[in-house]
């Protein structure tokens, strides 16, 4: 690797610990002082929708698998038991979905992305700057390894205490805070390190390839 791109990963590493400072203690939320809690065009619910293409797969535990793909130094496929030796961490964060239902104060349990990718070792941003997600249902998603790296991102196995359900996305579904939340695979087995983007399923369909809910990032034009 270039010495630019070692500058540039250490840079990269430097951010997401300092974005991290509002990790205290075991529960981070992703509110951000200065911008309105809910996005433009949004509006609160109390229940939570389930949204997907539906087929909802049934994973068993013992078969579950989680593959770590593409461009990063240590790929490998963890188990259930490898994937829940990792940290684990509690975090209250708010849904935005793209059909305009927001969610506020989701309490989730589980492993941050961050810790994920300390094992994963994606490289330098030139290599590895997005990521592209495979699911159980088939389903696929993108986004810039950067978003998926933020402080609050974390790989979800439980819900307001209880394992996450089935139809939300159990045993393991990622949940990214600040972006709409189609880019939350439900049911997540693959996370491949890409080096250009490259659009997942509804992002071929006419949606954002980034989804930025105070940006409005519904679609793509
Ligand atoms: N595997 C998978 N993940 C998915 C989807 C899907 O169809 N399959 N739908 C996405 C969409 S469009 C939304 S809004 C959320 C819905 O999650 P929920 O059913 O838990 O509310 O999951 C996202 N993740
Ligand atoms: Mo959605």
């Amino acid at each position: 690797m270039s010495e630019n791109g070692e500058t540039k990963l250490t840079r990269t590493k430097r951010k997401w610990a300092e974005e991290g400072r509002f990790l205290t203690g075991d529960v981070a939320t992703g509110h951000t002082a200065g911008r309105e809690r809910l996005p433009p065009g949004q509006h609160l619910v109390k229940d939570w929708p389930v949204l997907d293409l539906g087929v909802e797969p049934e994973v068993p535990l013992d078969r579950w698998r989680l593959e770590i793909t593409g461009f990063a130094r240590n790929r490998t496929t963890l188990g259930w038991a490898a994937f829940t030796a990792l940290p684990q961490h509690d975090l209250i964060t708010d849904i935005h979905c793209v059909t305009t239902w927001s969610r506020y104060d989701n309490p989730w349990r589980g492993v941050l992305t961050r810790d994920l990718l300390a094992l994963a070792e994606p490289m330098a941003e030139a290599e590895a700057g997005f990521v592209l997600l495979e699911s159980a249902d088939g389903y696929t998603t993108n986004l810039p390894l950067d978003d998926f790296a933020a402080a609050d991102a974390v790989l979800a196995t439980h819900w307001n205490g209880a394992p996450l359900t089935r139809e939300h996305g159990g045993p393991m579904r990622l949940v990214v805070p600040h972006l709409y939340f189609w880019k939350s695979a439900k049911w997540l087995t693959r996370i491949e390190f890409i080096g250009r983007d490259r659009a997942g399923f509804w992002e071929r369909n006419g949606y954002h390839m980034r989804g930025d809910p105070w940006a409005e990032e519904r679609y793509s034009d």
